[in-house]
């Protein structure tokens, strides 16, 4: 695809939650995300946690390009305007000591409550802070795990296959976690004890990620969304100027998963050309 074409902003919503992007880990998609960045215009950025890839990056040094311009978008962003929130996860563990720092229009909090356009409030924590209560977790106990990396490696070199096909981007790993019956059950758990913590603290539902499985559901009378990953699912959730959260996959094509399919601001975005 042209320059041109990738610069346009094609989206334009109120609010955009991403999570799990691990930077500097070798599965992060970065050519998928940076497209979604460059083509959306948005007032405010979550970012839900596991930006940076601290971890990977201390085990095995990796920064290509790609990782480094998705850091500068954002910050191109934040200087023009658009408030960046940035709450930290357990990969990038470290920016969690600086709670309440402010630089320019990025925030650093340990979580945040993120306001709708309709009034409803919303508890934006990334959610490893509840694997303790979350037991029994095979495939995701660690997502530095080996099991986990070598389904994202199978994953890399499936999609290398498919692509040479002509098949669009699938996820070996998401299919996995759908059909490990512990790994459903996990899933199970997770959104339960974040939807139990957002009734605690009475607001009306939370966004978090961590799991890498997107996700907009009601629990009891909680909104639970998960904003998904870009190692994976390539999704990110958004909130339209009523108060309303789609979520969407972004890969060659973009397509709303959940939500309203019939977002008018949407119509040059679904009808994105595959990446050459
Ligand atoms: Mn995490």
């Amino acid at each position: 695809m042209d320059m041109k074409t990738a610069l346009r902003p094609s989206l334009r919503v109120r609010t955009v939650f991403i999570s799990d992007i691990h930077l500097g880990f070798k599965g992060c998609r970065a050519e998928f995300l940076l497209d979604f960045l460059r083509r959306v215009e948005c007032q405010q950025i979550y970012l839900v946690g596991d930006i940076i890839d601290v971890w990977s990056l201390t085990r095995t040094f990796y920064w290509p390009q790609a990782h480094n311009d998705v850091i500068r978008t954002i910050l191109g962003k934040a200087k023009h305007g658009t408030r960046v929130v940035y709450v930290p996860g357990n990969h990038d563990r470290p920016f969690r000591d600086h709670d309440g720092l402010v630089m320019g229009n990025v925030e650093i909090r340990l979580m945040a409550v993120h306001e709708t356009a309709d009034g409803r409030r919303f508890l934006v924590m990334h959610g490893d802070e509840f694997d303790g209560i979350v037991r029994a977790s095979p495939l995701l106990e660690s997502l530095g795990s080996r099991a986990y990396s070598a389904a994202l490696t199978i994953n890399r070199y499936v999609n290398a296959i498919r692509k040479t096909f002509g098949f669009p981007y699938w996820s070996v790993a998401a299919f996995l976690k759908h059909k490990v019956k512990n790994a459903v059950r996990y899933v199970a758990n997770f959104e339960r004890a974040l939807a139990t913590e957002a009734r605690r603290r009475e607001v009306n539902g939370v966004i978090c990620g961590h799991i890498h499985r997107a996700e907009i559901t009601d629990i009891d009378g909680i909104t639970y969304c998960n904003d998904g990953d870009w190692v994976e699912s390539c999704t990110a959730l958004v909130e339209d100027f009523q108060g309303r959260f789609s979520l969407l996959r972004w890969t060659e094509t973009a397509e709303v998963l959940v939500g309203s399919q019939a977002l008018p601001l949407f119509e040059d975005a679904v009808a994105l050309e595959p990446a050459a």
